[in-house]
């Protein structure tokens, strides 16, 4: 029997999850959708043979539902995440858990009191294939141990976000894979404005973003949002006796004009389609067995919003911030 996924949202990343679980995931199928915008919602519940709710606690509880994913927009996900766990259903959220550090430390609490992981949240990443041969480099120690991270986060264009969007939306990736590689929280973080680009607005975009982790390693993330070009994620780890990097992900090099060149996406879309799709199969492989594998849990979902938390004060003070977590609790030991 596949498993029957129910999808609350559908927009960009919902759409985008239905129609990798419907035709690129085996065991799985989309059961039944629901979205605030009905006619979106008819349009991917025909692509995929889904039945349409127009009440997202009904699609929790439907008894053809196995699980659910969440991609509503994010102020939505603690009360459905909630749900999912009365219901106890199995849920994969969106990044971010919630927006709200007392939001996610609901779930967490929630979760904890079943004693029972149901939450994963979509921080894709962990199963795109460059980043998980990174891991490999510093796990067979063939780099050594790690000393520095340098990372680059770029949009084409997003006009009109706030200064906090570049790093609620954007860093935050970086900031759970940092701790993800590592293996270690990240304790403290400055954040320096560099002068905004002229198509940015009253946006403060480019920033850097410096974290220490608790064995020192310095990380740095610049994230540039409106960079026009299009949509480019790089990541180097440097270890005591050599480095591991991304490389560009086309499989080609065009030659050309007296040129050499590889296309780039325009969002991440493209880019990660091969991660979304492996961050789907993990979780639906993993929904019977309870094996959660590589997926983030809730309480990485937590460390996530309260680590940009901490990095926002930090932009809109000007001044370091030390990073102070919860104590995890034992599920997530
Ligand atoms: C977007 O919301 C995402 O989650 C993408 O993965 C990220 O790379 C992009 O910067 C965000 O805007």
């Amino acid at each position: 029997m596949p498993v029957r996924v129910g999808v609350l949202g559908v927009g960009v990343m919902g759409t985008e999850h239905a129609r990798l679980l419907s035709h690129a995931v085996s065991g799985s199928e989309v059961s039944a959708i629901f979205d605030v915008d009905q006619r979106r919602a008819a349009r991917v519940a025909d692509g995929c043979g889904a039945r349409l709710f127009d009440d997202p606690m009904v699609l929790v509880k439907d008894h053809d539902v196995d699980a659910v994913l969440i991609a509503s927009s994010d102020n939505t996900h603690e009360e459905y995440v909630l749900a999912c766990l009365s219901a106890g259903k199995a849920v994969l959220c969106e990044k971010p858990l919630s927006p709200d550090v007392e939001g996610c430390v609901r779930i967490v609490q929630a979760e904890s009191g079943l004693d029972r992981r149901l939450v994963s949240v979509g921080f894709m990443r962990r199963c795109d294939p460059g980043y998980v041969d990174l891991k490999l480099a510093l796990k067979d120690g063939s780099i050594g141990a790690a000393l520095m991270l340098h990372c680059t986060h770029r949009n084409a264009v997003s006009a009109g976000q706030p200064s906090s969007a570049l790093i609620s939306g954007s860093a935050v990736h970086e900031i759970d894979i940092a701790r993800w590689l590592l293996g270690e929280e990240l304790v403290s973080v400055t954040v320096h404005r560099a002068r905004p680009a002229e198509r940015a607005g009253n946006t403060q975009d480019p920033m850097l973003l410096v974290f220490s982790s608790a064995g020192g390693v310095l990380i740095d993330v610049e994230v540039f949002i409106n960079a026009d070009y299009g949509y480019e994620v790089r990541c180097e780890l440097v270890g005591e006796r050599g480095t591991v990097s991304l490389d560009a992900p086309p499989p080609t090099v065009r030659r050309t004009a007296g040129q050499a060149a590889r296309a780039v996406p325009s969002d991440w879309r493209p880019r990660f389609e091969e991660a979304y799709r492996r961050e789907l199969q993990a979780w639906v492989d993993g929904i019977d067995s309870d094996e959660h594998g590589q997926l983030a849990s809730a309480w990485d979902g937590y460390v996530a919003t309260e680590v940009a938390a901490c990095s926002i004060r930090a932009l809109e003070s000007g001044q370091p911030q030390q990073i102070e977590l919860r104590d995890t609790p034992a599920l997530y030991r």
